[in-house]
């Protein structure tokens, strides 16, 4: 039989996820998470031989997590036995977090489409397999009390593909495109998730093939980018306008103080503080709130007069970005 589906998969090209089908590796499968031998399992399938992934999720939810713990160190000790659940067990992991099992890194090619696919059998359940993309995002870190630059990935891009579940192996199939949004996601993982009920799930054969261009992505990208960029004006134009109502009601909390007092205030705090001087008849402002960038306003006696203003969004003095 000659199925869509085979037509399909001789059209595709190279399968990027690596040890699709569990078959490498020694103690855990090769290029995926290691399983916690809880909640996950690489074991033999009983219906077509071969080997698969098993995810349980009928396990105390708080024992899952411990073992996530447990799991982070190199040797992690075995897993101790999980407790029975009765019920329909609402407090397992399958009935709160779900359990998640990662693959390896796999890079992506701007402005391509691409095929997910997966066999997938359950007792019943429909679990999904995501697959998130990555940006790399600078951030700063401190480091024993100094800033540092860093870049970190952060998931920019994420789909999910509902696998119904039954007895038998069933191949879902779904067709996605990691830079739709933005050029920038760089690489990506697959993750494998079962959740309720809280049961077996079996996986095999997880599968990503390129399957053409994305011609539209860069006009998609640029009109994203104008919005952003129209959105981040039209934020900053608010601001501005914000600042300078500021600036008008402290100017005039600070005239009606030398009106009191008969000298400018030294600085602005002497609008919101008495200092038991009878002619003080504040405060002049209800409260003092630094710039819309959560800077101080800048306060200044000078020559005969007083300057105030905001230094704007770069915090500094001067530029063009200086509030008056
Ligand atoms: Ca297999």
């Amino acid at each position: 039989m000659k199925t869509a589906l085979a037509i399909l998969l001789a059209l595709q090209g190279k399968n990027l996820v690596r040890n699709p089908g569990f078959e490498e590796g020694d103690l855990h499968p090769a290029h995926w998470s290691r399983c916690d031998g809880l909640t996950q399992f690489w074991e033999k399938d009983d219906k077509r031989g071969g080997k698969c992934i098993r995810i349980f999720t009928r396990v105390c939810n708080e024992e899952y997590h411990a073992r996530l713990e447990e799991m982070k160190l190199e040797n992690p000790p075995p897993p101790k036995p999980p407790r029975p659940i009765k019920g329909m067990g609402y407090d397992t992991v399958g009935g709160n977090d779900g359990v998640a099992f990662w693959s390896d890194w796999i890079e992506v090619s701007p402005a391509r489409r691409y095929r997910l696919m997966a066999d997938v059998r359950s007792e019943g359940g429909v679990p999904k397999i995501f697959v998130k993309g990555y940006t790399d995002m600078p951030v700063e870190i401190d480091e024993g009390g100094k800033p540092k630059k860093v870049s970190i990935p952060r998931v920019t891009y994420k789909i999910y593909l509902d696998c119904p579940g039954g007895p038998e192996w069933r191949t879902s199939s779904l067709e996605f495109y990691p830079t739709y949004e933005r050029d920038d996601v760089r690489r990506m993982r697959v993750m494998i998730f079962a959740y309720w009920p809280p049961q077996n799930y079996w996986f095999d054969n997880i599968r990503i093939f390129e399957v053409g261009d994305d011609p539209e992505a860069p006009k998609r990208w640029a009109a994203l980018k104008e919005k952003a960029r129209k959105e981040k004006d039209d934020e900053r134009a608010a601001q501005v306008k914000e600042a300078r109502y500021a600036l008008g009601y402290i100017r005039q909390g600070i005239e009606r103080y030398r009106g009191d007092m008969g000298a400018w205030p030294p600085d602005l705090a002497a609008l919101v503080k008495d200092p038991g001087d009878p002619r003080w008849r504040g405060p002049y402002v209800m409260e003092l709130e630094g710039d819309p960038w959560g800077n101080p306003y800048k306060y200044r006696l000078s020559g005969a007069g007083f300057t105030l203003k905001s230094h704007g969004p770069d915090a500094a003095d001067g530029g063009d970005d200086d509030v008056e």
